[in-house]
């Protein structure tokens, strides 16, 4: 079963003679994580709790295994070995998250917890020692919990704590972390957290908690930028993005004007929405526009989307140093009837359809399908959309219920990653990084440890949580050090002494 879904899917591209493109010497692979999925020892060494301990420790039914982080992979414990799986990898970094409440247990600066700052300390140390850059990610959802008690992201103030937290992490890590990202997905933080109630800490607002959120996290992004300028860029000469995850949108049908409409609107409204305050200063015209019309016909007397001063949006101009790019997948759309759904409602707002086409392969995710030049197309568009900003691809990655022989992996890698190198080839894309989704197989949020993301097989089941090298570890280990894609590169299987001869 498992070879005939594998040769249907890479007849594509492995059988047509494509021009054999190289890495740019200067580009850099790496790895993710993140802090909630992997670390475990929730409330070991001081760690404070955060909303997504509190949420499932209160709900565990609302996962779909009844599984939570308190473990997960153990990494609090087992990073050394971690650090060994990114050395045989070959990596050039490993994006890993800072869990905020390991580091102020209250979420304010009133307790730095020393542990904590040692665990990274190590972590950092180990990655360095290894030959591997670490990349920090300053929040992947994992909110402290007292922060939430007094409102979380739609109240401003949260701004204020997360820019002192990011002062101290600056100071205590900023000389050996070069690259930071502030923040993970606004999209999932805020509508997943405070519109549609589907992640922590689950509240459901919707057209409102979304918008308010995003306002917050936005401004503690610029401000946290502007921090680094102030304070710490002159002795630490790092650089600061912030990861937004986006589909590409394909209109409908190609050559319809109001499909090309949709693609447009979907694309401005649901990563426009974010990359646009960082680059230009403000939410995108047609943004402001369709709430604000919408809102008055609710019977608002303003917009439901929050406002930048004047001053604010000079402050937020020109925010990032790279644009993070989390990408999995792609769909269709066409315009939705106008004003048709529930109000208020951001997905109103953004008035679009969406479906994935049925001839798309699948992975294990209900939400996405494998479109390689999605990613192309969307890499395209941002270009055009933001005068081609460096762009940092920090997560990619495909998801299955599989073991160890993941050829399916394996070639979603070597698909999205041609498609890659078509952008920087073909269409000029300036693309500086790359980044797998994930090193190992994790708590996949409300999927629990149902399915798997990993570039290695972690057992769930074994106390120990033994990591092993999954095949696709090898194809993206081949990948990243001859700088090309080779179509015809798979390891001996199962694995063998000498595993990075090639097949036939
Ligand atoms: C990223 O989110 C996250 O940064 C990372 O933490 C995560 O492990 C990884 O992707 C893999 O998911 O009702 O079935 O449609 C949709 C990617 C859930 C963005 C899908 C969760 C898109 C966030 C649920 N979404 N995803 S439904």
């Amino acid at each position: 079963m498992q070879t005939i879904v594998f040769l249907m899917y890479t007849s594509t591209f492995a059988l047509a003679d494509l021009p054999d493109y190289r890495f740019p010497d200067d580009f850099v692979f790496g790895a993710a994580s993140a802090s909630y999925q992997i670390e475990g020892a929730w409330n070991e060494d001081g760690k404070g709790e955060n909303i997504w301990d509190r949420s499932l420790h209160e709900h565990p039914d609302w996962v779909i295994d009844k599984s939570n982080g308190d473990i997960a992979c153990d990494s609090y414990h087992k990073y050394k070995e971690d650090v060994q799986l990114l050395k045989n990898l070959g990596v050039n970094f490993y994006r890993f998250s800072i869990s905020w409440s390991r580091i102020l247990p209250t979420g304010k600066t009133d307790q730095i917890n020393q542990a904590g700052i040692d665990y990274y300390n190590s972590l950092i140390n180990e990655l360095l020692a290894n030959g591997i850059e670490p990349y920090a990610t300053m929040f992947h959802w994992d909110l402290p919990q007292p922060l939430q008690d007094e409102g979380g992201w739609p109240e401003r103030k949260t701004a204020d704590y997360f820019i002192d937290y990011a002062r101290v992490l600056f100071e205590n890590f900023g000389d050996r972390v070069k690259r930071w990202i502030t923040f993970n997905e606004i999209i999932q933080i805020c509508e997943g957290g405070y519109s549609g109630g589907s992640f922590a800490p689950f509240i459901k607002n919707p057209g409102i908690g979304g918008y308010e959120c995003t306002h917050t996290i936005l401004l503690a992004h610029g401000k946290t930028y502007r921090l680094y300028d102030s304070d710490f860029r002159g002795k630490q000469q790092g650089q600061i993005g912030i990861s937004i995850d986006s589909f590409w949108h394909e209109p409908d049908y190609l050559d319809r004007e109001t499909d090309q409409q949709a693609s447009e609107i979907d694309l401005e409204m649901n990563f426009g929405w974010f990359v646009n305050p960082c680059v230009k200063g403000n939410y995108p015209d047609v943004m402001i526009e369709r709430v604000k019309k919408n809102s008055i016909s609710e019977g608002y007397n303003r917009s439901r989307l929050p406002e930048f001063s004047p001053e604010e949006q000079e402050m937020m101009k020109g925010t990032y140093d790279f644009i993070g790019l989390n990408h999995y997948s792609s769909d269709k759309v066409y315009l939705a009837v106008d004003g048709a759904g529930d109000h208020p409602s951001h997905w109103v707002d953004t008035g679009v359809i969406r479906y994935q086409d049925s001839s798309w392969p699948d992975s294990a995710c209900s939400w996405f399908k494998v479109v390689p030049w999605g990613i192309n197309k969307l890499l395209v568009w941002i270009k055009n959309h933001y005068n081609n900003p460096p762009v940092f691809i920090t997560e990619n990655g495909f998801s299955d219920y599989g073991q160890h022989d993941d050829y399916v992996r394996a070639n979603y890698y070597k698909d999205y990653l041609y498609e890659i190198l078509k952008a920087i080839h073909e269409q000029n894309c300036n693309v500086i990084g790359y980044t797998a989704w994930s090193l190992m197989d994790n708590f996949e949020w409300m999927s629990g440890y149902t399915l798997r993301f990993g570039l290695h097989y972690v057992d769930f089941d074994d106390p120990e949580r033994p990591r092993t090298r999954k095949l696709s570890s090898y194809v993206y280990n081949n990948i990243l050090t001859t700088r090309h894609v080779d179509w015809d590169y798979y390891p001996d299987w199962p694995p063998t002494q000498d595993n990075t001869k090639q097949i036939n």
